[in-house]
């Protein structure tokens, strides 16, 4: 089956960045993807884009990973402080010694558009472009459910999400991703991790905060770290729900 990736980008001079997507998806269902990215583009409530850019391209079959999705478990956290702790704990689980200071340079991902690499242990930080960040991409979910197909048109944060923390923790040099969304409105965050899994945390920031980002932390070599680089941004992963 010939399979296309979509990347939709839309900013405008005010905003910047208003919102982004993509899929990968069967040739005969390119054109309807195209509309609803659209749509979803000229829909958001951070404002009206100038401009949206469509990047479609071709991929074989024979390049996509198939991951089965993360089991999903929940905690349920009141404020925003008892969930960091959350993290804290899961943090120490995983086996790592810094989890005070991971916890306190996670705020530094908040001012950048991708995801920071950071070095479990020594806390180093290994983008090769800091204000850039790592962007995991080309992924999506693989799915016959018409209902999961609508809801393209709407951002789904944790499907989204989902399907992104399976594509990471999946690389046997990451040890675990964190993430808060930058939606001023949305509070639920998650620490994933092939140990743990997708554990959401209902409560993880103050409501009304734009801040969010997200650490991929490593454990490995310079050369480990290049191929972990190289999969995050260039590896076709369609994640499958069972
Ligand atoms: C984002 O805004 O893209 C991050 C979404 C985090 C989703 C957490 C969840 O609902 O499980
Ligand atoms: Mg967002």
């Amino acid at each position: 089956m010939n399979r296309y990736s979509i990347k939709m980008r839309a900013s405008n001079k005010e905003e910047g960045h208003i919102s982004g997507a993509e899929k990968i998806i069967p040739e005969e269902e390119l054109e309807q993807y195209c509309t609803r990215l659209l749509a979803r583009a000229l829909q958001h409530s951070k404002g009206k884009p100038d401009f949206i850019n469509l990047k479609i391209e071709a991929i074989k079959e024979e390049e996509i990973l198939r991951l089965p999705a993360l089991p999903v478990t929940t905690v349920e956290t009141a404020s925003a402080e008892e969930g960091q702790a959350v993290v804290q704990d899961y943090l120490r689980r995983l086996g790592l010694a810094h989890t005070k200071e991971i916890l306190s340079i996670w705020q530094q991902s908040y001012a950048m558009r991708g995801a920071m690499l950071l070095h479990a242990d020594t806390l180093q930080r290994l983008e090769p472009d800091r204000a850039r960040g790592i962007r995991a991409t080309y992924m999506d979910l693989e799915t016959s459910d018409p209902a999961a197909k609508t809801a393209c048109s709407g951002k789904n944060h944790f499907n989204e999400a989902l399907v992104l923390a399976t594509k990471v923790v999946s690389h046997p040099n990451i040890v675990a991703e964190l993430c808060i969304s930058d939606d001023p409105d949305y509070v639920t965050g998650y620490i994933a991790s092939k140990q743990f899994g997708y554990v959401r945390i209902t409560t993880l920031k103050e409501m009304g905060s734009p801040q969010g980002g997200r650490i991929f932390l490593f454990r490995g070599n310079e050369q480990e770290c290049s191929a972990c680089i190289e999969y995050l941004q260039q590896q076709k992963v369609l994640v499958q729900r069972t």
